[in-house]
């Protein structure tokens, strides 16, 4: 068959399905774009011919469809996802961002920019970059770093392969991420003899590798021999879809489990042996128990420096450290003993191996004594009626009130993450969304749209911060064009407030931080800003509702749910109340030598917190012999 190269290309990729626990779905979903030069005559013409077989959605922001795109495919676990399509130049560059939140959450993503000339038929093209060293790199090459397969397609021949390894990349588990497809702008538009097989429908299957036997026995002999074990939940727990698993086993045995920011939701809060969130944003009870836990069993978790506290979470010395991991990469870290293996599997043999041993109950009483007083903890937090403005904690206690337990809340940068990490009580696996591995600014909206698109019988709860907010709200007009609902909350405190409170802990006295006017001492500490976020959420054609205190907020989140259109709830807190204490750290270096006062304070107390840091080298072995 004839057909162009995007033609090819986009025919391969209607007929990509994915397979597992016997069950096949479609793998894209569709194809996002933002048509220029470089991808209008190939890609877009290809786009049109083939209607509803890969469907086509204008994006308002490269960055934003790439977002969005992640935001999908987390929420189907992985399974389905998107392909995004730019033109060369600025449009491909906006993608990096976008690409490396894919790659660092480790999320599927097909990114099809745009390139120059193949044939350099009269270069540079509008918006080359040109290396006077060599004509071989664009822009483009951006990409590569931040994308798990990356290839140019300079002639014809070449697509067939690419096609099988971006396949191969895109549905592996362990490495997934963003996957960069460069596409000369001539080459899209070539004709060429495409093989017949090429084009028939094809279905990967993704799979469940089981842990060696050898390993999980080790492992188990070891769980029974711990006084104090602890589980640690990432977010290869939900994707492998092992949480019910992971449930049977807690509830069994007792071990407690802790979670980090991907993995908040693989129990629900009040499950006997949840402990909440541990580590830096993690709760005071979660992180006593790793203090003091003598086995940590990390599953499918990529041990952020968030999780770990900065290598201060555990502190027993003889702490010995298991990760279960679908990815050999992550397996090692904290010099664990590694089992490489799909998390579901696993923990089911686990449940086998463990059957009648139970953790001591002084233990259990222990912990579930901390989880109660936790949820106390929250209670008041979200009953603070702080006055004149209300705590942004009371904000996130209204907006789970309103949620029911299967809708989802999405976040990503500033303090939200970390209040929701502490307080939010997740109910489903899929409830809570935040994206903390590159912590984004702007993927909040534009990821709720992908979220939303994947479960469309969910409500979404976007919450992000007016930083957030005005970094990135184009999508308000995709969301409004393609019918889509989210109810955002928009968290207004004039400007920075996380990186604020940061400044202040760090001796630097929250300087750059404020949205404010420049005052007469040449800082930024004037008036607030007469911005009005509201105003331009109204113009981007969301339904507002201006709400200033805890009570107008609950009665807005009831009109939001009745709402079919995408509604924008706009609230002002107070920047100075935060969420109760993690009694843990966060390694941020202090300058070693400053003329200010402030500066050498924060040094004194960093000497202090820095000696609770350890190395997590001791290896730890399993096998007895
Ligand atoms: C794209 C990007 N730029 C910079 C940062 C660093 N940063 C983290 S939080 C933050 C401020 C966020 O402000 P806002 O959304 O208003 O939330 P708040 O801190 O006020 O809660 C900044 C600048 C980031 N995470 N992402
Ligand atoms: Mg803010």
């Amino acid at each position: 068959m004839r057909l162009t190269v995007a033609q090819a290309l986009v025919r391969f990729l209607s007929v990509q399905s994915v397979e597992r626990d016997g069950h096949q779905q479609k793998f894209f979903a569709g194809c996002f774009g933002i048509f220029g030069h470089g991808n209008v005559a190939g890609i877009g013409q290809a786009l049109l011919e083939a209607g509803d077989d890969l469907p086509y959605y204008l994006a308002r922001n490269e960055q934003a469809m790439v977002h969005t795109s992640v935001g999908f495919a987390r929420m189907n676990n992985r399974l389905k996802a998107f392909a995004c399509t730019s033109s060369v130049g600025p449009g491909a560059t906006n993608m990096v961002t976008g690409a490396a939140v894919a790659t660092t959450n480790r999320i599927p993503v097909l990114l099809l920019p745009g390139d120059v000339f193949a044939t350099r038929r009269a270069n540079p093209v509008l918006q080359e970059l040109e290396d006077p060293a060599s004509l071989d790199v664009s822009v483009n090459d951006c990409l590569r770093p931040v994308s798990r397969y990356f290839d140019r397609i300079w002639r014809p021949e070449q697509l067939p392969q690419a096609l099988l390894h971006a396949m191969r990349v895109l549905t592996d588990p362990a490495e997934t991420g963003a996957v960069t497809l460069a596409l000369p702008e001539d080459v899209q538009t070539e004709a060429f003899d495409v093989p017949d097989e090429l084009l028939l429908e094809r279905v990967w299957q993704v799979r469940r590798p089981p842990p060696e036997a050898r390993l999980i026995d080790d492992l188990a002999r070891r769980i029974r021999a711990s006084k104090r074990p602890l589980i640690v939940a990432g977010g290869g727990v939900i994707y492998s879809g092992a949480t019910e698993s992971l449930s049977t086993l807690a509830r069994a045995t007792g071990i407690p489990v802790a979670e980090t920011q991907a993995g908040k939701g693989s129990l629900r809060f009040d499950h006997p042996a949840s402990l909440g969130a541990v580590g830096a944003t993690g709760t005071p009870g979660a992180n006593d128990i790793a203090r003091q836990a003598d086995l940590v069993i990390g599953v499918g978790t990529r041990w952020s420096d968030f999780t770990t506290a900065s290598y201060s979470v555990f502190q027993q010395p003889d702490v010995d450290v298991v990760n279960i991991n679908i990815t050999p990469f992550d397996s090692t870290k904290l010099a664990a003993a590694a089992i490489v293996a799909d998390a579901r599997v696993a923990l089911d043999v686990l449940v086998e191996q463990l059957a009648n041993w139970r953790v001591q109950g002084a233990y259990e009483q222990e912990y579930q004594g901390h989880a109660a007083r936790w949820n106390k903890t929250v209670e008041e937090a979200y009953a603070q009626a702080h006055e004149p403005l209300p705590s942004q904690a009371e904000v996130i206690g209204a907006v789970e009130a309103s949620s029911g337990d299967r809708d989802v809340v999405v976040g990503a940068a500033g303090s939200l993450p970390g209040d929701l990490h502490k307080l939010w009580r997740a109910r489903d696996p899929k409830g809570y969304h935040v994206e903390y591995a590159f912590s984004c600014m702007g993927y909040e909206i534009a990821a709720g749209l992908g979220v939303k698109m994947a479960a469309p019988d969910r409500e979404v709860y976007v919450m992000v911060g007016d930083g957030s907010y005005l970094m990135m709200n184009a999508e308000l007009v995709t969301a409004l064009s393609e019918g889509i609902k989210l109810i955002v909350v928009l968290v207004v405190n004039h400007g920075f407030q996380s990186i604020g409170a940061l400044s202040e802990a760090v001796g630097v006295e929250r300087f750059g931080t404020k949205y404010r006017f420049r005052d007469a001492s040449g800082q930024l500490d004037g008036a607030l800003l007469p911005v009005d976020l509201a105003l331009n959420a109204e113009s981007l054609g969301a339904d507002v509702l201006r709400v200033d205190s805890i009570a107008q907020l609950r009665d807005a989140l009831t009109v939001a749910r009745t709402n079919t259109n995408t509604t924008v709830i706009r609230i002002t807190t107070d920047p100075h109340v935060g969420a109760p204490d993690s009694q843990s750290w966060w390694d941020v270096p202090i300058a070693e030598v400053s003329t200010r006062a402030t500066t050498r304070e924060a040094l004194k107390t960093y000497e202090v917190n820095v000696n609770q840091q350890r190395t997590y080298l001791r290896p730890t072995t399993l096998s007895d012999d």
